[in-house]
């Protein structure tokens, strides 16, 4: 394996906390303990966190991401406190509080934000990357975007000034075959990797659910970008264990179509079934970082609950910019 047991327990634990948030989170929201319109992440975690583990956490190296950030925020090392205080509008939220779930950001680690705006955080990377290349940091941008956001038309034009600038971005395609409640076949032409090759950007189409395709697909992409090769693209096909958003009756799903991704297209159970047995880790070791991760998330997630809200003055502050 290319990668050091430290570097495999992390990523393990990144994953396993991500998906402990979710399910956390999925709970609040069956309980009613509303928490605003939130799109889950689970299942998706190894392209999060195969990609974020080849960024520094710091403002060089930027994602912008979607209205589905939550596992984003969290591989590009934001403080799980900071976003749960935020899902629950607490004062201590990565925004104090005022975003909410399509709106977790934490620039100190270079998570640009996320976005309600499909396909937006294709030009918001594109910028971000720009800014690398014109301020010669060595940053690279990575833009996570998914399927029904691959059709938008600033995808396109943000593909086309990436390559014709060889900026340092890398377009990360989340694949989980739905825009909404339509499959894609009902909207989409042609192949991801087909599109890109239109623009001369490499691509290439990985199992999203497998963390050491994807961690291998974005080393190399993120490579290319750093060393002034310019943009890639990477199509990962993922599976989504919950609806399009917290309270939609998934109408539009085929009957046992989720129980059938959980049980085949699991990335934790694909990644301990390639890690154990090569004898680098064992069982009870990654189920002893299962309980600490499932503690952690239920954890940050209480004590949001319970935190104070922002004051009624921070309604004037953050309203403007200022430069
Ligand atoms: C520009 C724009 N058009 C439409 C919407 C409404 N909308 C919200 S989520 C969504 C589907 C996005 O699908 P995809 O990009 O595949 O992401 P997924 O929800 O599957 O992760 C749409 C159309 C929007 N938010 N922004
Ligand atoms: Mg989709």
């Amino acid at each position: 394996m290319d990668y050091t047991k430290e570097e495999l327990i992390e990523a393990y634990m990144q994953m396993r906390i991500i998906r402990a948030f979710e399910e956390e989170l999925h709970r609040e929201a069956e309980e009613n303990n509303s928490f605003g319109f939130a799109h889950l992440y689970a299942g998706a975690e190894a392209c999060a966190v195969g990609v974020c583990m080849h960024l520094e956490p710091t403002m060089r190296d930027i994602v912008a991401s979607t209205h589905r950030a939550h596992g984003h925020f969290i591989a590009k090392g934001g403080d799980l406190n900071a976003i749960a205080h935020e899902i629950f509008g607490r004062a201590d939220g990565s925004g104090g509080g005022k975003g909410g779930t399509m709106h977790v950001a934490d620039w100190n680690v270079g998570m640009l934000g996320a976005n309600s705006i499909i396909g937006a955080s294709a030009p918001h990377a594109l910028g971000a990357a720009f800014t690398a290349k014109y301020k010669r940091t060595g940053g690279v941008a990575v833009a996570f975007g998914g399927d029904g956001a691959s059709n938008q038309g600033a995808v396109f034009e943000s593909m086309n000034f990436a390559k014709a600038y060889a900026l340092p971005v890398v377009f990360i395609l989340e694949d989980n075959g739905y825009a909404e409640s339509t499959y894609k076949s009902y909207t989409t032409a042609g192949s991801p990797c087909e599109r890109a090759a239109g623009f001369g950007i490499p691509a290439v189409s990985v199992d999203g659910a497998d963390f050491f395709a994807v961690a291998s697909a974005a080393k190399d992409a993120i490579a290319r970008a750093r060393n002034g090769d310019g943009p890639s693209l990477i199509h990962c096909d993922v599976p989504l264990f919950f609806a399009h958003f917290e309270g939609d009756q998934e109408t539009y799903r085929a009957s046992g179509e989720v129980s059938k991704l959980r049980s085949d297209r699991d990335c934790l159970a694909l990644f301990r079934a390639q890690v154990i047995g090569t004898g680098n880790i064992d069982t009870a070791e990654l189920d002893r970082l299962d309980s600490t991760a499932t503690q952690q998330a239920a954890k940050a997630i209480a004590t949001a609950k319970s935190a104070p809200q922002p004051p009624p003055q921070a309604l004037f502050t953050n309203v403007y910019a200022s430069y």
